[in-house]
């Protein structure tokens, strides 16, 4: 696969069209394949395959007990928001021992979605945490299940320990609708944060 042109800050192509690179985010089954592959307008390609004993006591499947297979190396897809604006989405692993790709994975995105399961706040931490660390702007999405809790949105953002200026969405990540709503937050951030960082630069 050619990734030519995805440099920072996104690429433009001679219609005028910006490509952007965004990455999907978030811990071990909160629903990254899932919303690559609602969201998408071309067919995903995706990198799954049979959970393992490996995962044993490993992740924690509470939730997501139907679960059969998990994302290796990771999920691509690509979506046009708008005339000007194309995204090219890559969800990455969520088991932890496919952790280690995560540093090549992100170059060159411009921001992330990061997935968040409230029955399991805690799977996603360590992908905040990596945002955080390779310093990529993100929003937080609550992927709600039948059964999540429904916690006050402040509650989440201080369990979540975030600065209150990212933005915090309720979504289900099966709707095609639902999932472009959240891509279409991320970039509204992106525009803020990149004002910001432009004012803090003077
Ligand atoms: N009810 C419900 N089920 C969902 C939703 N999103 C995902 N699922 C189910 O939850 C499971 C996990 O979804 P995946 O999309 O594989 O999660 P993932 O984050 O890609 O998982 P990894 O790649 O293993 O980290 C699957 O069995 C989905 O069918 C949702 O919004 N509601
Ligand atoms: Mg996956």
């Amino acid at each position: 696969m050619d990734f030519k042109g995805f440099d920072h800050p996104g690429s433009s192509g001679g219609d005028g069209t910006r490509s952007v690179k965004v990455m999907i985010a978030g811990g071990f089954g909160t629903g990254k394949t899932t919303m690559v592959r609602s969201v998408s307008d071309i067919r995903p390609l995706t990198t799954e395959e049979t959970l393992t004993q490996a995962s044993v006591g490993v992740d924690h499947l509470i939730g997501v007990t139907d679960k059969t297979e998990t994302t290796v190396s990771l999920d691509f897809g690509k979506i046009r928001l708008n005339d000007e604006l194309v995204l090219y989405l890559f969800g990455t692993p969520g088991q932890e021992r496919f952790w280690f790709l995560w540093n090549g994975l992100f170059k060159g995105a411009l921001g992330a979605v990061v997935l968040v399961d409230t029955r399991r706040l805690a799977s996603s931490f360590r992908a905040i945490e990596e945002m955080e660390r390779q310093d990529v702007p993100f929003v937080i999405a609550l992927n709600i299940f039948p059964d999540s809790p429904e916690h006050p949105v402040d509650e989440i953002r201080d369990a979540l320990d975030i600065s209150p200026d990212i933005p915090v969405v309720a979504f289900d990540a099966r709707d095609r609708h639902s999932s472009r709503d959240v891509l279409a937050v991320l970039i509204s951030h992106l525009k803020e944060h990149s004002a910001v960082v432009a004012l803090e630069s003077r």
